[in-house]
């Protein structure tokens, strides 16, 4: 049983980063076990963790098979007696780790942490040497979907590396490694949900507050907010309590308020937390926040930058906040998979709210059924480990489990009474109870593409559509994108009545190319595409939320849609420049 909490280094627990420079040697045969290269690698060369190896070595541009990383640290001496764990933020996309020569554990699925008790190998005398295979061969079998192209098949779209999704397949271990000391007993996780009340003497939020520790703990602990504390008592490892705050502040966009939750396991643990006071609920076809209606505006995001690839880059995602700020953004989607631990930080410090995404993107169901169901479970296990890891940040409104689920051939989707729309259907819906089940305080939803069926939506919170009127539909005619718009939103909302948040709109667009009339790529036509939709979503407020598709250029598999192998429908260019739309939108949003 390994704890999603972030790692903490306080007077009980322990923790070490590994950042730095790794040995690292690609496997393409896949040797390396047999040769045990988890002793020592033949002939490494360096390379930077958190990263992706892709941006580092011009040989590894397009590799994307199995390749190892190897460092050797210390472990302080005052851990001595504390249970050890290495902790990998995200290992692309499949890792097998040894310590000292011993196997202790697999994962498969990036972007999401995952560690093992390595306890019984460590060493007090010599540097622990830790080796990380990670194999990212593209497969149909794996989440995302790799080996195959968009909608389950290839076309002339299709691109190099040959993904079901439009973002470049990299690899590595691209968030941090970590070592941590724990105590025998500790605190494994804990739950935070809040409510408030308003008087006429202020409000008081609620905050309940449940902790499980990781063995049969039966003693007392404690919770404390802001000088207000309660005792808890532990029966065969678990706990609730719950906090009255007086005179709360309360936690959203423009005052993100935090307070610090600090719980203790007796003499054991402890462990803070920053929380925020806040409620979520979806009414009829609005979203609401702390009871009061929220409109959403922002952006589909990637991570992603040049030599770092889609690896940690804490500069670029402070730059990025500051972007949203001087933008007047107020939320954004993970698009397509869990962001790093910071990155929820940052939004829960800077209130912005997020639509917290698995890495489902690339689902089709007229897969091979055994196809089929192991997507299943891995979307299953990364729609719990995600709420798991981001359950407590107050900055997550909502889980998508999927984007542009699609029932069959891109090009031709099959009619609603075949087996793949039935199994799209039964997929998502038992995907969406299973969400709701976990976490009831959230909506959940998923992001569905033109030819996704709109039956799907029956049981999602609010409706998400990905739409590209004056781009892949009706590219270059700008009336009759607006019309055919206007309409699907109109006849949506008729059928169901629930918000509608357009979570992907836009242009590719060339920075620096203008033309006027406007024309397909330039700056221009940019701007009047994202123009013509949020002058429908200001007339008409069930559309809950504008996401803009993208914040900044990316990088993409090559292919002749993808001009210098780049998605260029960003309003900031990769290097975080903005193009004309970017002020457009500061000159509406701020
Ligand atoms: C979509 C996808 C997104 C793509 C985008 C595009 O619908 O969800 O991943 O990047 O279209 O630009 O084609």
């Amino acid at each position: 049983m390994f704890s999603l909490l972030y790692p903490q280094q306080n007077s009980h627990r322990n923790v070490l980063d590994l950042s730095g420079l790794w040995q690292f040697q690609e496997d393409p045969h896949n040797v390396g076990v047999a040769q045990a290269w988890y002793n020592a690698l033949p002939t490494p060369s360096s390379i930077a963790v958190p990263g992706s190896w892709n941006e580092q070595h011009e040989r590894l541009r397009d590799y994307t098979d199995a390749a190892w990383y190897v460092t050797d640290a210390w472990l302080p001496q005052g851990w001595r007696g504390q249970r050890i764990f290495v902790r990998v933020g995200s290992a692309n996309y499949f890792a097998r780790v040894w310590v000292n020569g011993s196997e202790v554990g697999t994962h498969e699925g990036g972007h999401l942490p995952f560690g093992f008790d390595i306890s019984p190998h460590v060493r007090w005398d010599a540097p622990n040497h830790i080796a990380i295979c990670v194999d990212n061969t593209l497969r149909q079998d794996r989440l995302p979907p790799g080996g195959v192209g968009m909608g389950g098949g290839t076309s002339m779209l299709s691109g190099y590396p040959l993904t079901s999704y439009d973002f470049f397949p990299y690899a590595g271990l691209q968030r941090q490694v970590w070592l941590m000391g724990l105590p025998a007993v500790h605190i494994h996780d804990i739950t935070v949900n809040t409510q408030f009340t308003r008087q006429n003497t202020g409000v008081t939020g609620t905050i309940e507050v449940s902790v499980q520790t990781n063995a049969d703990y039966n003693g007392a602990g404690t919770i404390a907010v802001d000088g207000v504390s309660s005792v808890l008592y532990f029966q065969n490892g678990k706990a609730e309590g719950t906090l009255s705050i007086p005179n709360a502040k309360l936690w959203g966009p423009g005052h993100p308020h935090l307070y610090t939750l600090r719980v203790t396991l007796g003499e054991h643990d402890s462990y803070t937390l920053d929380i925020g006071i806040r409620t979520f609920a979806v009414k009829g076809d609005r979203l609401y926040l702390n009871d009061e209606p929220i409109t959403l505006k922002g952006f589909g995001k990637h991570e992603d930058f040049a030599g770092s690839g889609r690896g940690l880059n804490l500069p670029v995602m402070v730059k990025d906040y500051d972007l949203l700020r001087w933008v007047g953004a107020n939320s954004y989607r993970t698009a397509h998979y869990p962001y790093s631990e910071e990155a929820m930080q940052m939004a829960d410090r800077h209130g912005v709210l997020i639509i917290d995404e698995t890495p489902a993107v690339g689902l089709a169901f007229q897969f091979d059924p055994a196809i089929v169901k192991r997507h299943y479970e891995l979307c299953v296990q990364a729609t719990e480990t995600l709420i798991e890891r981001d359950k407590n940040h107050p900055c997550v409104i909502a889980w998508s489990i999927a984007n542009e689920p699609v029932a069959g051939s891109f090009f031709a989707p099959p009619a609603p009474d075949s087996p793949a729309f039935k199994n799209g259907a039964q997929f998502l819906d038992n995907l969406i109870a299973h969400a709701k089940e976990l976490d009831p305080s959230r909506a959940v939803t998923f992001a569905g593409m033109m030819i996704s069926p709109s039956a799907w939506f029956a049981n999602v919170d609010f409706i998400c559509v990905n739409r590209y009127y004056g781009w892949y539909s009706m590219g270059g005619q700008l009336p009759p994108s607006q019309a055919a718009f206007a309409a699907e939103m109109t006849a949506l909302h008729t059928q169901y009545g629930k918000p509608i948040i357009v979570s992907e709109f836009g242009a590719d667009t060339v920075a620096g190319m203008h033309a006027q009339p406007p024309e397909m790529w330039s700056e221009e036509y940019q701007v009047e595409v994202i123009k013509f939709h949020l002058d429908f979503a200001d007339a008409h407020p069930y559309i809950a939320c504008m996401h803009i598709w993208n914040f900044a250029d990316f990088k993409t598999a090559q292919g002749i849609i993808r001009m210098g192998g780049m998605n260029l429908k960003g309003v900031f260019t990769r290097d975080r420049r903005p193009k004309m739309a970017a002020h457009l939108l500061r000159s509406r949003w701020v």
